[in-house]
């Protein structure tokens, strides 16, 4: 995004298509201007006008609309800002984008743009950037309720204060460098120690947290394994509600992995149907490559997935060896169709259920949804939400861990620094020009 950031810019602020209502939103030197050429009226901040806008190019009637002008500073941008609120058509629209194109200095904004321009403003740093981002994505109210703390600067303020921390303690290790002829490293060594110690524990704990930020950010994975026909893709509609997989007494019906996006208790959980378990069978008569290949991306899927429902069926006389394999603390047993002559018996606790009756069912998603609670938990700390800032946070750590394991003060001197910036890159203090496209290109045209 190497674009002129003196430009007035301007993009629909709502989503494309009809609605009652459409906002237009320009920011830049030239957008009060604009607005008089429009309304043939001036602006006054923060007050809004009804006012007929006309094609300044012919005297053409756009429409009628509600006219809202901020001044820099005070706008989300930290420009002068004008929002048309228009009515929410897509003639109206386009002739209102086509004519803000026409008027001098104006283009259209670019994905993020305006967020970029509020950051580069000072009017946010980048983890408020980003949760700007994450609160228009939110699906579920416990994404939600995460990006609104992020964006009210909980991340911002735990990792600036522990950069004013570091840089406390750099200022007195170099101050006692000025001194060269005092016994320095053991002078001020314990006191520094301390606490880069404590600092470096801090950060390894905000590091170990099981990726409950991230996690809930990009939503829970469960996938459901079984044996071919123990109900997997059954209890994935009566999950889902609808009929989302084939469901068919045919051994091996499922092939491609399925999602649903649900919302367990406010948490956002991607449940994936699988191939039935048969892998010894791979080669044999009735069983094609494509089902050994369906087989292969369920066992992936079983690894990868941070919650794992294992189905049996309770019809059966044994359970399924495959299955039972992949029991672990990730797991969650349950047992379908206990409508029929139950039979099985397992070694470890399971949840019964019919996916054909539904009984059984609420006590499943229960259990369910506790254990997503019990993975992402609700803590009292903020935690990391995005792969970025965990790679600075590490540098950081590793950075305090070679400052405490150096020789000279100057060389931890040196860590130190380091360490400081890695933490600048999160909150965008310093270093931040090559971070910035990575992160606004993520948005999309109008925030
Ligand atoms: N009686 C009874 N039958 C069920 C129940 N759930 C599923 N079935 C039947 O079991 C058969 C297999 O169901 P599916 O949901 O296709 O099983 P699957 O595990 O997805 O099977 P594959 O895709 O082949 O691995 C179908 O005939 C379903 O109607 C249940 O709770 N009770
Ligand atoms: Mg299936």
């Amino acid at each position: 995004m190497s674009t002129p950031v003196d430009d007035t810019i301007f993009a629909l602020a709502t989503p494309n298509g009809r609605s009652g209502i459409a906002v237009v939103r320009v920011s830049g030197p030239e957008s009060w201007k604009s607005a008089k050429a429009l309304t043939g009226k001036d602006l006054m901040a923060r007050t809004s006008q009804l006012l007929p806008l006309k094609n300044p190019a012919d005297g053409s009637l756009i429409d009628r609309a509600l006219v809202l002008g901020f001044k820099n500073p005070a706008s989300f941008t930290g420009e002068d800002v004008v929002e048309y609120h228009i009515h929410g058509g897509r003639a109206i629209i386009d002739e209102l984008l086509g004519v803000l194109g026409a008027q001098p200095g104006h283009r259209m904004a670019e994905a993020g743009e305006f967020t970029k321009r509020a950051f580069m403003n000072g009017k946010m740093d980048l983890t408020a950037a980003e949760a700007i981002a994450d609160l228009v994505d939110a699906e579920t109210a416990a994404q939600k309720a995460q990006a609104l703390s992020q964006m009210g600067g909980v991340l911002a303020t735990l990792y600036q204060g522990w950069t004013e921390e570091l840089k406390t303690s750099l200022a007195h290790l170099e101050a006692d460098l000025e001194f060269p002829d005092e016994d320095l490293p053991e002078g001020i060594a314990p006191q520094l120690r301390s606490v880069i110690e404590g600092l470096s524990q801090s950060i390894a704990d905000h590091l170990n947290d099981n990726r409950r930020g991230e996690r809930l950010r990009d939503g829970i994975h469960v996938a459901v394994i079984g044996a071919p026909n123990a109900g997997k893709s059954s209890l994935i509609n009566a999950l889902a509600q609808r009929d989302v997989a084939i469901v068919s007494d045919i051994a091996g019906t499922t092939r491609d992995v399925i999602e649903v996006h649900l919302d367990l208790g406010g948490y956002p959980v991607i449940l994936a149907d699988t191939a039935g378990l048969r892998p010894d069978q791979i080669g044999e008569e009735g069983q094609d490559l494509i089902e050994s290949e369906g087989i292969r991306r369920a066992l992936k899927r079983a690894q990868e997935a941070d919650i794992k429902l294992l189905l049996f069926d309770a019809t059966s006389a044994q359970p399924d060896p495959h299955t039972l394999d992949l029991l672990d603390v990730n797991a969650l047993v349950a047992v379908n169709k206990i409508d029929e002559q139950a039979a099985l018996e397992l070694p470890c606790p399971s949840l019964l259920f019919s996916a054909k009756t539904g009984e059984g069912l609420e006590a499943l998603i229960k259990a369910l949804t506790d254990k997503v609670a019990e993975l992402i938990g609700s803590s009292e700390t903020p935690s990391l939400t995005r792969q970025r800032h965990r790679a600075a946070l590490e540098a950081c750590h590793q950075a305090l861990g070679r400052a405490l394991a150096a020789d000279l003060p100057e060389l931890m001197a040196e860590d130190m620094r380091l360490a400081i910036r890695a933490l600048g890159r999160i909150t965008g203090k310093v270093d931040v020009e090559d971070l910035l496209d990575v992160i606004f290109n993520d948005f999309c045209i109008g925030k």
